[in-house]
């Protein structure tokens, strides 16, 4: 069994530096928030298997010698023939501001099923990581998402929800329709604290204290809340409250900074680590993704956590 299971859509990715133009050169990559997750596991050392769909075309297999590459375990990966591997284009408006175009309507992740995932669920796993994106791709992965908590929650497994808001697919109002009637089968809860009410509370609750104890109350273990720059918040079922300000590192790409956040947290989990420790490896994570370009690439290995420690300007050596 692996330590954690994740799916959801993973794209092909171009980048631009400026906006786009015919002529401007472009990074081809790939991205998707639950890829990056299972990328920072991987290099982190924990097993870690992507269930996602994908076309039949060159992305895909891009994609998946990517994912193997970085030591992904995608063997229950799916394979759609009459759909395309999705994609998108980000492109660098200003120092610190992106903008994204997405092509996934009608991709094989939209039209990834319940029963896409049955290998990968009977092979276990300790960990179910899901993401509010695979929600927001359409009732087919809505249903899918439902079916891996379902059987994670049957199976004992610690099931993860990154709430991952993405503006481009949905509304918060839909958002919220979807994912706060997951409430309650939900372990550990990771969102930034813009996304919170789409996850707990209503139009009149007040504040972040009651929407976290309003998850608390309806079984989550854990919520763990992201402000960015200002660093994370752990709330714990157990009464503990745990705040970590960030890495202070300089700011080269933001993307990807909550996904390796969750990542290093998901790290920290597995490795039985307390919650100071958990959130401090997440804070740890989540600056390496926001002080490199691209948003895994720049992802530590285990033994590299410590680099961010060095002073400022040193060469390793
Ligand atoms: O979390 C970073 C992601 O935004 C990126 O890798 C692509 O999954 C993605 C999305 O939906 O934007």
């Amino acid at each position: 069994a692996a330590d954690v299971l994740t799916f959801g859509e993973t794209m092909l990715s171009l980048q631009t530096e400026g906006p786009v133009a015919v002529g401007a050169p472009a990074r081809t990559t790939l991205a998707g928030a639950e890829s990056n997750v299972a990328i920072g596991l991987a290099r982190l050392g924990h097993g870690v298997s992507w269930a996602g769909r994908l076309g039949a075309d060159e992305p895909a297999r891009l994609i998946l010698r990517t994912l193997r590459g970085e030591g992904v375990d995608v063997r229950h990966a799916t394979t759609d023939p009459d759909a395309p591997t999705g994609s998108m284009l980000r492109e660098r408006l200003v120092a610190d501001v992106a903008r994204v175009h997405y092509w996934r309507a009608g991709s094989a992740a939209s039209r990834q099923r319940p029963e896409h995932l049955t290998e990968a669920l009977t092979a276990g796993a300790r960990v179910l990581h899901v993401t509010g994106i695979t929600c927001a791709l359409g009732p087919d992965p809505r249903a899918a998402v439902a079916a891996a908590v379902g059987h994670a929650r049957e199976h004992g497994w610690t099931v993860v929800l990154d709430v991952n808001h993405r503006a481009r697919l949905w509304s918060r109002e839909q958002a919220a329709q979807v994912l706060r009637p997951l409430r309650g089968r939900i372990d550990v809860v990771i969102a930034s604290d813009d996304e919170l009410p789409l996850i707990a509370g209503d139009d009149d609750t007040d504040g972040e204290e009651a929407r976290v104890a309003e998850l608390l109350a309806a079984g989550a273990r854990e919520v763990v809340v992201k402000r960015g720059r200002d660093g994370a918040e752990l709330y714990g079922s157990d009464g503990h409250r745990i705040r970590r300000p960030a890495h202070p590192v300089p700011v080269v790409d933001t993307v990807g900074a909550g996904d390796a956040f969750c990542a290093g947290y998901l790290s920290g989990l597995l490795d039985g680590l307390p919650p100071a420790e958990r959130l401090r490896r997440a804070c740890t994570t989540g600056a390496f993704a926001v002080a490199t370009a691209g948003d895994w690439e720049g992802l530590p290995h285990r033994d590299e956590l410590t680099v961010l420690d060095a002073p400022p300007g040193s060469a390793i050596r």
